[in-house]
């Protein structure tokens, strides 16, 4: 009897798993420093907080309970299985943000996962009623994070070796990556790819070529930089596919063991590597895609930096929302069903400045969609901060005139001061615009929150982004 009974469970929680057990994969995309981790722990600190009745994600509730009745409940974190990827440390993100001399979190090293379930409460209505026949459905958000450099191996993966080299070295010789490269372009124009290959000499320029792209990175906050992998190794220590660099003078078919014939190969390798590892494992399992861009940091930033953040935006979203929004074929062709592109860190500037950063978002990506077709539900633009750090105000001008600035106060800093981080364009900004100055953008304190995060974090429209990604799900 007691068989029968196990096996009618089984077949019980087999049938409720089929039917109410709905997985959205929900990637967070972006470039190096574009706020991803902060994002990600942001989010997972007000569902929880949704969970127990707190008021974190209006919209998000109000889209859910529509009638007016509690229908979300059990928002919980799924413990760990057996998997092989590194669990996100949301626990250890969260106690550095919420410490008493809070911390944003350190450079993502390597992939990490992390799974929310939510319950939906069946609505009253007779559909309802027959739905809650069937158990409660949940929803199982899987969420991924990874280090933003990696996001640019993507459009490496459809080139071959002699075409990236071509396009990287055209860029390193335009200004100012040629001051960060000028060593490794003095190398280059010294090697002969048909040459018998010497592995010392490749070493050596893998290793120049590694250090102008930290430089071009750290001196002139740039985003175009490949292989991600040269920035950021992950769990991976270094392997001979790696030590490659972009070479001129390639010769159409490199004769054996040449110079050119051993870089190509140890190219080839590393997309095969980090097709293996990464973007067939990992990221061409998700179908909904959060692209974080960091636009106000860009334009703080000078033209190029903007500019290269345009051209690695332009580049993305062609591969996630081309023509019929299909990923292309290498990447085995599944779909991504939505996408939200958000233009991170808002409260560096005043509300009245919001709704450009917006606009000036969706205009980058109408620019990269060029080809594509126009807007429809699959594709949302915002402007959000994961964590409010600043206040809005007012600030005295020197004329006299009174302006609307953000508060905050800069991290090692006691007081909080007005900041005015400047004009925030709809579109892209004229040549007039740039003052051809390198600005990072000031680093806030994070605002006090409790170590359990009980009330949530504060933020600017994170429920928003996840009624237009996720709510046709709901
Ligand atoms: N004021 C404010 N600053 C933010 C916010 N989100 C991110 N930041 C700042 O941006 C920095 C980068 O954020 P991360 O979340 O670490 O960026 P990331 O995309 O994970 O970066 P990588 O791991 O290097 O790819 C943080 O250290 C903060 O200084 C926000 O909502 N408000
Ligand atoms: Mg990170």
């Amino acid at each position: 009897m007691r068989g029968v009974l196990n096996t009618a469970g089984q077949l019980w929680s087999s049938l409720d798993n089929l039917i109410n057990d709905r997985p959205i994969k929900v990637a967070i995309t972006g470039l190096s420093r574009s706020g991803k981790t902060v994002f990600l722990t942001s989010l997972i600190a007000n569902l929880l907080a949704m969970g127990t009745g707190r008021p974190t994600m209006p919209a998000l509730r109000a889209h859910i309970d529509k009638a007016g009745k509690e229908r979300l409940r059990n928002i919980r974190l799924v413990p760990a299985r057996a998997g092989t990827t590194p669990r996100f440390d949301y626990p250890g993100k969260l106690a550095d943000l919420a410490a008493a001399q809070p911390k944003w979190p350190a450079r993502t090293e390597d992939l990490a996962e992390i799974e929310l379930e939510l319950e939906i409460r069946a609505g009253d209505g007779l559909l309802g009623q027959m739905r809650g026949l069937s158990g409660t459905p949940r929803l199982r958000l899987e969420l991924l994070d990874y280090p933003g450099e990696w996001l640019l191996d993507l459009p490496l993966l459809n080139l071959t070796f002699s075409r990236w080299s071509a396009e990287t070295l055209a860029r390193l010789r335009e200004k100012p990556r040629s001051d960060a490269a000028a060593e490794f372009l003095s190398f280059v124009a010294h090697i002969d790819p048909v040459r018998i290959a010497d592995d010392a000499l490749i070493q050596r320029g893998h290793r120049l070529y590694k250090t102008a792209l930290e430089r071009c990175r750290a001196e002139f906050g740039l985003r175009y930089l490949q292989p991600g992998r040269f920035l950021t190794m992950g769990a991976r220590n270094d392997a001979p596919f790696m030590w490659f660099f972009p070479a001129d003078n390639l010769p159409f078919d490199p004769a054996r063991n040449s110079i050119a014939d051993l870089l190509q190969a140890r190219f080839d390798a590393y997309k095969t590597e980090i097709r293996a590892s990464f973007f067939d494992t990992h990221w061409r399992r998700f179908d909904r895609q959060i692209v974080l861009v960091d636009t106000l940091g860009a334009l703080h930033a000078g033209r190029t930096a903007f500019e290269d953040t345009e051209h690695a935006l332009a580049d993305i979203a062609a591969c996630l929302t081309a023509g019929d929004s299909m990923l292309p074929r290498w990447l085995g062709g599944s779909a991504i069903e939505r996408v939200a592109f958000v233009a991170t860190k808002a409260d560096h500037v005043p509300e009245l400045h919001r709704d450009n950063l917006r606009a000036l978002m969706r205009d980058m990506v109408r620019l990269a969609r060029a080809h594509a077709p126009g807007d429809t539900d699959a594709v949302s633009y915002h402007a959000a901060a994961a964590v409010v750090s600043t206040t809005d105000g007012w600030a005295d001008q020197p004329d006299g005139h009174r302006e609307p600035v953000v508060w905050g106060r800069k991290l090692g800093e006691t007081q909080s001061r007005p900041y005015r981080v400047g004009n925030v364009p709809i579109s892209r900004p004229p040549d007039s615009f740039w003052s051809g100055r390198y600005f990072e953008l000031p680093s806030f304190t994070p605002p006090p929150i409790d170590p359990n995060a009980a009330n949530g974090i504060p933020h600017l429209g994170l429920d928003q982004i996840l009624v237009d990604l996720i709510g046709d799900r709901l």
